[in-house]
């Protein structure tokens, strides 16, 4: 199982990945991804859905017209992992394209 990031390992983590931030009461992180439209917003989802199931580790996020909130944490491990960190990197490369 992933070990929870602590110390300095997570602090370096953290530091690479833009626009994340961590949430307040709960050992996770969350970005708002906001899109032209609801078209593009779903395009990215569904790119990232498939991702996400090769990885076997899946996002929460909730999506509005071209507003998708997303929060990331390892259930398994009770907190935020290296998993979540690599899945944050790939949804900020599918927005790069
Ligand atoms: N996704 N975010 C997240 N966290 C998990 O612990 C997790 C997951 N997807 C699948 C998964 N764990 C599996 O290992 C089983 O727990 C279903």
């Amino acid at each position: 199982m992933a070990k929870k990031l602590e110390g300095a390992e997570r602090v370096e983590a953290l530091g690479d990945i833009k626009g994340w931030s961590e949430v307040e009461g709960r050992d996770a992180i969350e970005k708002t991804f906001t899109f032209k439209d609801f078209d593009e917003a779903f395009g990215w989802m569904t790119r990232v859905a498939s991702i996400a199931e090769d990885m076997n580790h899946h996002p929460e996020w909730f999506n509005v017209w071209n507003r998708v909130d997303v929060t990331l944490s390892t259930h398994d491990a009770g907190g935020l992992t290296g998993r979540d960190i690599a899945l944050a990197k790939k949804m900020d490369e599918v927005v790069a394209g």
